[in-house]
């Protein structure tokens, strides 16, 4: 029995013929043109305008709110938001996506054709700037007080091609036709100090005062990007900071007829927000990253302390009450000694007032344990950059190594160990530890990596602050990974449990009692198979490739990365092509395996397994042998926006990291949420999926973190694999000769080498032979369709937990202790 729809969207504030003449006048009035000339380029600008006005309104009626009732609000610091588009998203949130495509008919533009026109805004790798845009979601459509706070960095990610199955870098120039979203606040323009030295002063009584003379200021100019909730009451703001020059130290020159070299100072200011660093996961190490860094927190602050004044005034007693900033990974972490500083040498504070203030607004998200992604500074670096900064850190240090020699007294291994300067052969700030000691609340992103990060990151830290490390497991929004995205599957649930599962995602398990019903399942299942036939369309029209919609569609999405491991997923999968040839009645459900990764432009084996994937898809998929069996498709150009034709197209989710290094994933909640099945490890936030999904509705395989430890421990050793697996033997010496690369033998070695010679740290091999059989067991389960179909609906009904509103929620009452605020109108 269907439940019966609940009717929750409120009737939309205009109508099709309002929508109509909003976008006609737009047509005439913002873009010259009309309904006869206008491509599909100005249609979406139309619309867009059309649409903004009701953004705008929504904004303004949300601010007016926010200041008359002076409310608490977060402060979300991140070097990325991956936004993707915007127009979809925010018509829906509206509840006028109907409205608008009903009017673009009437006026013969297709909607689906105008969004296609939209560039998305990739200012953002991967995992942790996507995670900030679906934050900034749920935090309007939860009607929180809240800002996002980063960079308008002029090219966001490079767009990526593939010339001849390799890797090629193109600059991603998404403003260069205007980005209809964003509004400029000159008024609001910020002025940052950069190099320079620190002159010691005295002051009354003796007070040391410190005077940073910068050798250079830059502008930061606010763009604001609205950001509307579900259901549109609260409109919040991403504001991005865009440097510019200031002009004020080019005078001299200038005046001296060195009109060129002033303008070289503007191009170094403007360089500052030019490009977003695309290493995901690892540190560059180079100075305009901190230079960027600084830039947005310190322009961030300043703003803040500006509004708070406005106010309060110089009452800096409740500032803590206001304000609390988070910070997303250590990327802003300058901000710690920023305040500082503003509040000691230019609010004239005592040090201790400052430091009580400073640690009652800052919380840390930490979202890795690898090494190489925990940010260290040369010292010497932050010195020339920030030289006030510097003294700073150090001043904080020295306070805290007292702390600690009251805790461990006379121990100096510990205050090696826990100091924020790493000593060495040349001086390192440690950026977690100032972050960590900066901040009243730590958190993890999961509950198996927030447990990892108090026992093996910060244990030290977790014994010295009880009760500051904690975990917040992230989230997903389901407006734009469900309703969005998967409008088919999205109309479905409507219809069978109401439509108010995208402001309550517990809601889904209304779909549980449904999973073994026949004609649910059928609808359920017929819905997957016109998504992949979407998918299907795009993957002819990208790669000239024929797939079968019929066939399991194995999808893994996600940065290239060893840890990752998308060299295991290529290895079984030829592994599966060599079973094929040697035996042509090798039985196996037709299966297409579809990629989308970017590696970092200088990290040389992610580049190689890209290759690698792309001529082992080029054999398998020409090779009459095989049957049409296996299909590779490695979709170029991973972003958002393709991530939202992939995923509802998806039979398997692959999350095959190593256990104990992907400290959450949120590919695979988005793909649980749209009913793939996920192949994974005990790892991130799979461990939370499984547990709520059970364990017969998952594939989980591989080592536990506990059984990688152990292997490490007691030595692990790649070529006991190689030699006791034959199929493992002949698979990594495929690589060696020229079978995929013809007339280039070798071209696939560094694979191979990486995972014998180099020992394999993230333990490929050793995981080889259970993942194979996973899959094995995935391919059994496909055949059987009805019980596939209970497993597919049971993953979308199950994921609840992964709503972004869930994680915003734990911030709320485990962090920011925010209330939420009525929108008047
Ligand atoms: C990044 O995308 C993540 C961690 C980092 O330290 C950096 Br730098 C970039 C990812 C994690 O790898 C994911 O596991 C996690 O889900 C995501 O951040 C959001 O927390």
């Amino acid at each position: 029995m269907n439940a019966k729809a609940t009717k929750t969207q409120p009737s939309p504030a205009i109508d099709k013929a309002a929508f109509k003449s909003a976008v006609i006048k737009h047509l005439h009035c913002t873009l010259g043109t009309d309904e006869n000339k206008a491509n599909n380029h100005a249609w979406w600008k139309a619309t867009c305008a059309a649409i903004q006005e009701q953004v705008l309104e929504g904004l303004r009626k949300t601010q007016k709110s926010h200041y008359l009732n002076d409310t608490r609000a977060v402060h979300y610091f991140s070097a990325e938001f991956l936004m993707g588009r915007l127009l979809s998203n925010n018509l829906q949130n509206f509840g006028l996506f109907d409205v608008a495509s009903g009017a673009l008919k009437e006026l013969g533009v297709e909607i689906s054709d105008i969004l296609e026109e939209e560039p998305d805004m990739a200012l953002g790798n991967g995992g942790l700037g996507r995670l900030a845009a679906c934050f900034i979601d749920s935090l309007a459509t939860m009607e929180l007080p809240a800002i996002g706070y980063g960079i308008h960095y002029e090219n966001g990610l490079f767009r990526q091609e593939i010339k001849s199955g390799a890797q090629i870098e193109r600059p991603d120039s998404w403003r260069d036709y205007g980005n209809p979203w964003e509004i400029c606040r000159p008024e609001s323009i910020q002025e940052v100090s950069l190099y320079g030295y620190v002159e010691t002063k005295y002051g009354e009584n003796g007070r040391v005062l410190k005077e940073w003379h910068p050798g250079s200021i830059v502008k930061g100019v606010p763009w604001d990007i609205p950001v509307v909730g579900y259901e549109g009451k609260t409109v919040n703001v991403l504001r991005l900071w865009q440097s510019e020059s200031s002009g004020y130290f080019n005078w001299d020159v200038f005046n001296a007829g060195g009109y060129v070299d002033a303008q070289r100072e503007n191009v170094q200011a403007e360089t500052i927000s030019k490009v977003l660093y695309p290493n995901d996961e690892t540190e560059a190490g180079k100075e305009l990253r901190l230079i960027q860094q600084y830039f947005f927190c310190s322009c961030s602050l300043k703003d803040i302390i500006r509004r708070y004044k406005r106010a309060h005034g110089d009452d800096w007693s409740r500032f803590a009450d206001q304000v609390v900033i988070q910070l997303n990974d250590t990327h802003p972490a300058i901000s710690v000694p920023e305040l500082m500083r503003i509040l000691v040498d230019r609010a004239e504070l005592g040090w201790d007032e400052a430091w009580g203030i400073c640690t009652k607004v800052f919380a840390y998200t930490n979202h890795t344990l690898l090494p190489e992604a925990l940010e260290k500074w040369p010292a010497r670096m932050i010195e020339k950059i920030l030289p006030r900064h510097l003294e700073i850190i150090y001043e904080i240090n020295h306070r805290f190594m007292a702390e600690v020699d009251k805790k461990w007294p006379g121990d100096n291994a510990m205050k090696a160990k826990l100091s924020i300067i790493e000593e060495g052969n040349e001086k390192m700030v440690r950026m977690g530890h100032l972050s960590v000691i900066g901040s009243f609340a730590v958190n993890g992103v999961a509950e198996m990596h927030s447990r990892l990060v108090k026992s093996s990151l910060f244990p030290e830290f977790d014994e010295l602050y009880p009760g500051k490390l904690t975990n917040v497991t992230n989230g997903i929004t389901p407006r734009r990974w469900l309703k969005a995205c998967n409008p088919a599957l999205s109309k479905l649930i409507d219809k069978k449990i109401g439509d108010d599962w995208p402001r309550d995602l517990d809601k889904l398990q209304g779909l549980t009692k449904f999973a073994t019903n026949k004609t649910f399942q059928k609808q359920f299942m017929k819905v997957k198979l016109e998504n992949k036939e979407l998918l299907a369309d795009e993957i002819r029209k990208s790669l000239d490739l024929e797939v079968d919609v019929n066939a399991i569609f194995d999808v893994q999405i996600k940065r290239l990365h060893e840890y990752k491991r998308q060299h295991l997923a290529l290895l079984h999968i030829m592994a599966l092509y060599r079973r094929i040839l040697e035996n042509p009645d090798y039985d196996m459900h037709p299966r297409v395996f579809v990629f989308g990764a970017k590696a970092a432009p200088g990290y040389k084996l992610a580049k190689d397994i890209i290759y690698a994937i792309n001529k082992v898809a080029d054999k398998v998929n020409n090779d009459p042998r095989v049957n049409n069996k296996i299909k590779i498709a490695f979709l170029p150009n991973y972003r958002v926006s393709l991530a939202e034709k992939m995923i509802p197209a998806a039979d398997v989710s692959e999350q095959i990291s190593t256990a104990g290094k992907e400290a959450s994933g949120t590919g695979n909640m988005k793909l649980a949420l749209n009913g793939a099945v996920t192949i994974g490890t005990l790892d991130g936030a799979n461990v939370e999926i499984a547990e709520e999904v059970g364990d017969d509705n998952i594939f989980i395989f591989g080592l536990t973190v506990e059984e990688v430890n152990e292997l490490k421990a007691t030595g692990y050793n790649p070529h006991d694999y190689y030699y006791k697996d034959p199929e493992i033997k002949a698979v990594l010496d495929w690589l060696e000769t020229d079978y995929f690369t013809p007339g280039k033998p070798g071209a696939l070695v560094s694979i191979k080498q990486s995972l014998l010679d180099n020992g394999d740290p993230y333990m490929v091999l050793a995981d080889f032979r259970a993942y194979s059989d996973a899959q094995i067991a995935v391919d059994a389960a496909y055949r059987d369709k009805e019980r596939w179909a209970e497993m597919a609906i049971i993953n979308t009904a199950k994921m609840g937990k992964f709503t972004s509103d869930r994680s915003i929620r734990d911030y709320v009452d485990r962090v920011w202790k925010l209330s939420s605020c009525k929108i008047e109108s």
